[in-house]
């Protein structure tokens, strides 16, 4: 009898085990997230353009640097600048991983000269970046 009940309770633990596997299979698939995104003219030419901070596994996209023959697949945060002017956003520009986690962003005149900034708060502690020609520096 107690046999029976052992197996009894095996054969339930393996079912449940199965169908918590089914549930949560697409969940391991799940490799980005967007954490949030800003609105502002980060790059000074009169038109707001949205950025985009993204968790996202995998230091690089499809195309590998050449000294890489498989990408590194961590999670790490991910910064995309796309313009709005056309109604669907189009990506303007897009960062590789960032190696700190971003954890807000505001675009403002943060030194007062006129030109909008991108400060940047994150684990690091904060910092500002400014736009220039094709990609962000800091400041
Ligand atoms: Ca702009
Ligand atoms: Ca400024």
């Amino acid at each position: 009898m107690k046999k029976r009940h052992f197996i009894i309770i095996a054969i339930i633990i393996i079912i449940i085990g199965i169908l918590l596997i089914w549930l949560l299979w697409p969940l391991a698939g799940a490799s980005q997230k967007i954490k949030f995104s800003v609105i502002g003219d980060v790059d000074n030419d009169g038109l707001d353009e949205k950025l985009v901070v993204l968790e996202k596994r995998g230091y690089y996209g499809p195309d590998l640097p050449f000294w890489l023959d498989k990408n590194i697949d961590d999670y790490g945060n991910h910064l995309f600048v796309y313009k709005l002017e056309t109604g669907e956003p189009e990506l303007q520009w897009g960062s590789s991983t960032i190696p700190h986690e971003i954890f807000d962003m505001e675009i403002k005149d943060v030194d007062n000269d006129g030109l909008n900034d991108l400060a940047v708060s994150s684990e690091i502690g904060d910092y500002v970046m400014e736009w220039r020609d094709f990609g962000f520096r800091e400041k």
